[in-house]
């Protein structure tokens, strides 16, 4: 098991857009594995392949209090998208940002489990919209694009200050 570095707004690579799963493999299952793992470490509700510079169409989300239920969504397909809904969303790759963002209320998905079987499932409230949010990530997409250009500015110079001011003078990479 291990913990994965987690890509961070605006980092160029976060742009990339995943490629279907094609084998269903021990190298799968451990990726999948790491992803719960960076996950719950890091208090998320859910994560994207691309978060950790992984460009395969994988995601992983648990929204239960209890954080025991994990969920595992492989080449993701939205079947249906049905009603709006504004829900303030965080992202662990924009971290200590918040905004509202609208989206579908409910979702019909069709994906596939870590074993490769196909499977559909129906997803409200906010469920359906931590899919739409780490399903965004999988096509190269960040909530914070559904901000006006001024405030995504704002965003990129609040974390550029935050990493000055967590970084002794100097170090930076
Ligand atoms: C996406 O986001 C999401 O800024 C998952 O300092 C968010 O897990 C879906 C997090 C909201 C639906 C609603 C963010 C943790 C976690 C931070 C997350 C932070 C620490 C975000
Ligand atoms: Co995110």
């Amino acid at each position: 098991m291990a913990l994965m570095e987690i890509l961070e707004f605006p980092d160029p690579r976060l742009r990339t857009v995943a490629k279907p799963v094609e084998a269903f493999d021990e190298a799968l299952s451990a990726l999948v594995r790491d992803m719960l793992e960076t996950m719950y470490d890091e208090k998320g509700i859910g994560l994207a392949a691309t978060q950790v510079n992984v460009h395969q169409q994988v995601l992983v989300m648990d929204t239960s209090d209890s954080r025991e239920s994990p969920r595992v969504f492989i080449n993701p397909r939205l079947l249906v998208a049905d009603g709006v809904q504004t829900y303030e969303e965080g992202c662990l790759s924009v971290p200590g940002i918040y905004a509202n963002v609208e989206r579908a209320e409910q979702v019909r998905v069709e994906a596939r489990d870590v074993e490769g079987e196909r499977f559909e499932v129906e997803l409200e409230g906010l469920d359906a919209v931590c899919l739409q949010h780490e399903m965004d990530h999988l096509q190269g997409k960040l909530f914070v694009d559904y901000l006006s250009p001024l405030k995504r500015q704002m965003v990129r110079k609040k974390l550029e200050k935050a990493r000055r001011q967590a970084m002794p003078a100097g170090s930076q990479a």
